[in-house]
């Protein structure tokens, strides 16, 4: 790599394999948890770069995560390679080694880094414009699924332990609010008892999986709309952000998407009246998901679905709950308050769905009925 002039981040570009000469290094995307940089080469015939600074307050074993990602791709790109007209540096995220040979950079004050290649011309939402978008989407993370249900799942590490279990979130909730019972927990009593309302309904899918009723699969376990590329003909292309990459049910995959591609509004949305349940996509996105995982889906994963739905905003509102109560430790936030912002328009989000629920168990039912004729 030559360096021609000086941008952010030189110190740490040059631990890695980087072809070319990088032209400028900036701030990048909207996700919650990682620091994000685009990293420009300036020559085109050298890819550009995503630079990421791995929170390591949120994940503890960087190495391990590491390992997953590199077992995860591997794996991706082998199954890809072999379908006719696919191409896995497109669809498959890559990672650039250092000059010492590993996936990962430990800088000396402790912070972990890693490069992909940036994969150019590709979107990511974070609120979904049309029909043709969430149906790809649901093929994007059907397909995932699909792809790694030969993966052997005790080869992967749990990158944060009890991520997806609501009893252990829930504990950790009423503890933090028996814990302080200052202005914080005052700021937000309508939220806690909405939230404990739900308590029994919201343990079907554990229950359901304690009693063996539901397998576990690699699943992602982060799949809010921007963590899929779509191409520039709004195609699924690769899904990104395996951090989280890791044994689950496949409900938890379809709620948290849900949670985006139905919301009229962002996840954050302050004017309530704002938020809407977008039926039109929820029914493209099942029709793109269920067109890839039907072959495999037990009868008892297609009835947890619509469990997910509603177990995954409700998750969401416990843990932006909870870390506003704790003092926002957990996911970035832009100003005083955003978590309980968060929190709010999840739970009318919520809301919403509640209302709409028998509609949407209809439209799972009736697009899982329609693909098994084919079968
Ligand atoms: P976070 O964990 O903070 O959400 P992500 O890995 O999702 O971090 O990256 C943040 C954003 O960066 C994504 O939403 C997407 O827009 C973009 N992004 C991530 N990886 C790539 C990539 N390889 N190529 C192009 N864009 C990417
Ligand atoms: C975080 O990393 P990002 O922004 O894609 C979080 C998810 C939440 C999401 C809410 C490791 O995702 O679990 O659903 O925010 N990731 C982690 O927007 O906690
Ligand atoms: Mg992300």
């Amino acid at each position: 790599m030559k360096t021609s002039i000086a941008y952010a981040h030189a110190d740490i570009l040059a631990k890695f394999c980087v072809e070319g000469d990088i032209a400028e290094v900036t701030p990048y995307g909207s996700g919650h948890i990682n620091g994000t940089y685009y990293v420009r080469n300036s020559y085109s015939n050298f890819p550009d770069y995503l630079l990421q600074h791995i929170n390591n307050y949120v994940f503890k074993d960087i190495p391990g995560l590491i390992r997953n990602i590199e077992l995860v791709t591997t794996h991706l790109r082998k199954k890809i390679s072999l379908i006719a007209g696919a191409n896995p540096a497109l669809e498959v995220l890559t990672l650039i080694p250092t000059k010492d040979d590993l996936f990962y950079y430990l800088d000396d004050k402790g912070g972990f880094w890693r490069l992909y290649i940036y994969l150019k011309e590709t979107n990511s939402y974070d609120i979904i414009e049309t029909e043709h978008q969430a149906f790809e989407g649901g093929k994007a993370f059907g397909r995932f699924q699909s792809l790694l249900a030969d993966l052997d799942s005790s080869l992967l590490s749990e990158t944060i332990p009890e991520f997806h279990n609501i009893e252990s979130r829930l504990k950790t909730f009423h503890q933090t609010v028996e814990e302080n019972t200052g202005e914080l927990v005052k700021d937000c009593i309508p939220e806690i008892m909405f939230l404990n309302e739900r308590i029994e309904e919201m343990g079907t899918i554990l229950n359901w999986g304690k009693a063996g009723k539901l397998p576990l699969r690699i699943t992602h376990n982060d799949t809010k709309f921007n963590n899929v590329l779509l191409d520039k003909n709004d195609r699924a292309q690769c899904v990104i952000d395996l951090d989280t990459v890791m044994p689950g049910y496949v409900a938890y995959d379809f709620g948290d998407a849900m949670r985006t591609v139905t919301n009229t509004a962002a996840e954050d949305e302050k004017d309530l009246s704002k938020i809407n349940i977008n039926m039109i996509l929820f029914e493209a996105y099942t029709k793109g998901y269920l067109k890839e995982t039907i072959v495999f889906l037990t009868d008892a994963e297609i009835k947890s679905l619509i469990y997910g739905v509603f177990l995954l905003p409700y998750m969401q509102a416990v843990r932006f709950l909870t870390d506003f109560i704790q003092g926002d430790k957990y996911y970035k936030i832009h100003f005083k308050g955003h978590n309980l912002q968060r929190a709010k328009a999840q739970i009318q989000l919520l809301r919403k769905l509640e209302d709409h629920r028998p509609v949407l168990e209809k439209i799972i039912n009736n697009v899982a009925s329609s693909l098994k004729v084919n079968i």
